[in-house]
């Protein structure tokens, strides 16, 4: 581990996926610290801080407040899910306020892949450029950087894509239910392979006909999304996170099946350069200014 952080610099930050939870001390884009969890979906908010809370009971004392990533919407320091399918978070819960009763001193939260993409832009694969961050995980969820300002908020403009519908209605709802790490999952299981994301596209890797199917399919369709976006957005990069983002093999896949559009319409893809971390560097760095100056919009818009 690496050495002692010093109080003023140093930050809890807890990133809360629908899988897993990773919670870290974090200085700048140092990560000193780290530890993961699994989020059990049935224990609802006050199990998933309790969880947390006791792995990190190591570093009492060694940070100065608490930044949160948490997957679904935060708004007014409040929680609720946007696909509760993703983690069935129930409405407006007072997520700032419990972060500081339980874990102490001041703590700001944003969603996830707002925070990842703040993460990149600060430290990452997405400096000194418009940008938007697209996390293919559990679900699916974006961030957007313009003009070196965070767009927050409940709109598309704030890089909810998961949660749109599909244009053609293949499924009901949201698009992320037709190809991030749940439905990955399910149509493994649905094939006879019951494994997680992580164990199909280790069998795509293989050679499994069956996995290459799969993750071919989730392709497809998160190419268009990434079409999308660039058409929507213009952003010189689009930055790839997540685990199925970052899976062996799924951005190559991406790439090829982006490269006959247009180059004024093609993505330029690259990988999160920090990786699964994006989300807690991200998180310690939008929650300093917050609290420290009360001057958040210098930052965010
Ligand atoms: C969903 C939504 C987003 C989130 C995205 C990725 C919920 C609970 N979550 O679209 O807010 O950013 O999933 O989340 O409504 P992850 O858990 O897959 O990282």
């Amino acid at each position: 581990m690496a050495e002692a952080a010093t109080l003023e610099e140093a930050a809890l930050a807890l990133d809360i996926g629908g899988t897993k939870i990773l919670a870290a001390l974090v200085r700048g884009a140092e990560v000193l610290a780290e530890v993961r969890v699994p989020t059990d979906p049935s224990a609802g908010p006050e199990g998933w801080l309790a969880r947390a809370e006791e792995a990190v009971a190591p570093w009492a004392g060694r940070y100065a407040w608490t930044g949160a990533a948490v997957t679904g919407l935060v708004d007014g320091g409040r929680w609720s899910a946007l696909n509760p399918g993703i983690l069935p978070i129930p409405d407006g819960y007072p997520l700032m306020e419990r972060l500081s009763a339980r874990l102490g001193g001041p703590a700001a939260a944003f969603n996830d892949a707002q925070a990842a993409a703040w993460g990149e832009h600060r430290f990452g694969a997405g400096q000194g450029a418009d940008m938007v961050f697209l996390t293919l995980s559990t679900g699916i969820g974006g961030g957007i950087v313009l003009g070196g300002r965070l767009l927050l908020g409940r709109g598309s403009l704030a890089g909810h894509f998961g949660v749109t519908a599909p244009v053609l209605a293949e499924h009901p709802a949201h698009i992320e239910d037709g190809i991030a790490g749940r439905w990955i999952a399910g149509e493994a299981a649905r094939v006879g392979h019951p494994v997680d994301a992580e164990g199909v596209f280790a069998a795509a890797q293989a050679g499994e006909g069956w996995a290459e199917t799969i993750v071919m399919k989730s392709a497809r369709r998160a190419a268009r999304l990434l079409a999308n976006i660039q058409l929507m957005l213009a952003p010189a990069r689009i930055v790839l996170g997540g685990g199925i983002g970052l899976a062996p093999g799924q951005i190559e896949r991406l790439r090829e099946l982006l490269g006959p559009l247009p180059p004024l319409r093609r993505p330029c893809l690259v990988p999160a350069a920090l990786g699964a971390r994006a989300g807690v560097i991200g998180a310690a760095d939008l929650a300093r200014p917050t609290i420290k100056n009360d001057n958040q919009q210098r930052r965010i818009a």
